[in-house]
């Protein structure tokens, strides 16, 4: 019997270490290959090698893209962990501190003052959560895993760009797993095409208070968020609701039409303050993701400035995260 399990453990072993030994093989081959892509495309030999001859794959970066936890929790759930009393208290803190250039920060893109700490409380817990993965590894795994390899090698390329520049300075790409990074938790292509260098010192540091602020601000600006309009109001939906109205997937909100066009279907209707002109949407969050869960419950009219929290992170609940805590803070600025 001992010497059965043996023999069995021994094969296991065998088997996962050889497929662990391929997996490497092929990473490796992977890499020669981008490394002739980003040659190719104009960063120079000694970056490419610098960087690329120390990159790891990394399992625990593809165990992470296929286990998301937010789409496993409830909207209700989901929220009120990240908008609690404490998250409240941290943003009012976060403020006071950082008034003078939050507020210079709002004048000049044309954002709510409670708008960034809001955003950078749901991100990142106010700075507290960067995540500590070599993010040119995240983003090579991820490259060369098959399931968004186009996405993520061309955001390996721009950050290897970004670097050959000096745009961002190479000891501090430190980040998440999936190769976000900073106070806002930038991707690549959103560095290259919203980051500022705010405080003038010839580099964009995302982790400092003034390039991240007017980076995260500027990026709102540049995308359409209006300021002073309204992102999300809950509701209770009638019965009748026709099924093409209810969105549940963040990738693409369908089906808008004006507050008016509405509000036949939403209960209490007469007491929603809202411009009837508005253009909006219906999502309904759990529809088709939590288990048995109410068609029409929870519930929410969404507007312009929601689906600009989207472009930022796709998820229906992160972009309600955010407007909740943003309507938090905004009563107690
Ligand atoms: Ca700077």
């Amino acid at each position: 019997m001992l010497k059965n399990l043996i023999t069995i453990y021994v094969v296991l072993f065998t088997l996962v270490s050889s497929s662990t030994l391929a997996n490497n093989h092929q990473f490796n081959l992977w890499v020669s290959g981008f490394k002739e892509k980003a040659i190719k495309s104009g960063i120079s030999k000694s970056v490419v090698d610098e960087f690329m001859s120390k990159v790891k794959f990394l399992p625990k970066v593809i165990e992470y893209d296929r286990y998301q936890p937010e789409f496993y929790e409830d909207t209700f759930t989901y929220i009120k962990k990240r908008t609690n009393k404490n998250k409240i208290k941290k943003g009012l803190a976060l403020y006071k501190k950082e008034k003078a250039i939050i507020d210079k920060v709002e004048t000049e893109f044309y954002v709510e003052k409670e708008l960034l700490p809001s955003l950078m409380g749901i991100e990142t817990n106010f700075g507290k959560y960067l995540g500590k993965m070599d993010i040119i590894s995240s983003l090579a795994t991820l490259s060369y895993d098959k399931r968004r390899s186009d996405f993520f090698t061309s955001e390996l390329l721009i950050l290897l760009n970004l670097v050959e520049k000096k745009i961002i300075k190479k000891d501090i790409l430190y980040g998440s797993w999936a190769g976000a990074f900073g106070n806002f938790q930038f991707m690549p292509r959103t560095i290259k095409n919203y980051a500022i260098d705010y405080n003038n010192n010839k580099t964009i540091e995302l982790k400092n208070i003034e390039d991240s602020f007017a980076s995260a601000a500027n990026y709102l600006n540049k995308i359409g968020w209006k300021k002073n309009t309204p992102c999300f109001v809950k509701i209770k939906l009638t019965d009748n609701i026709p099924k093409r109205y209810l969105n549940s997937s963040a990738r693409n909100i369908k089906n808008k039409k004006s507050v008016e066009f509405f509000k036949k279907y939403i209960k209490n209707s007469n007491k929603l303050n809202i411009d009837n002109n508005l253009s909006a949407a219906i999502i309904t969050p759990d529809k088709d993701i939590i288990p048995g869960s109410n068609t029409y419950t929870p519930a929410y009219l969404v507007f312009n400035n929601y689906e600009k929290i989207l472009n930022w992170n796709r998820s229906l609940r992160f972009a309600l995260a955010v407007c909740t805590l943003k309507n938090e803070l905004k009563n107690e600025i």
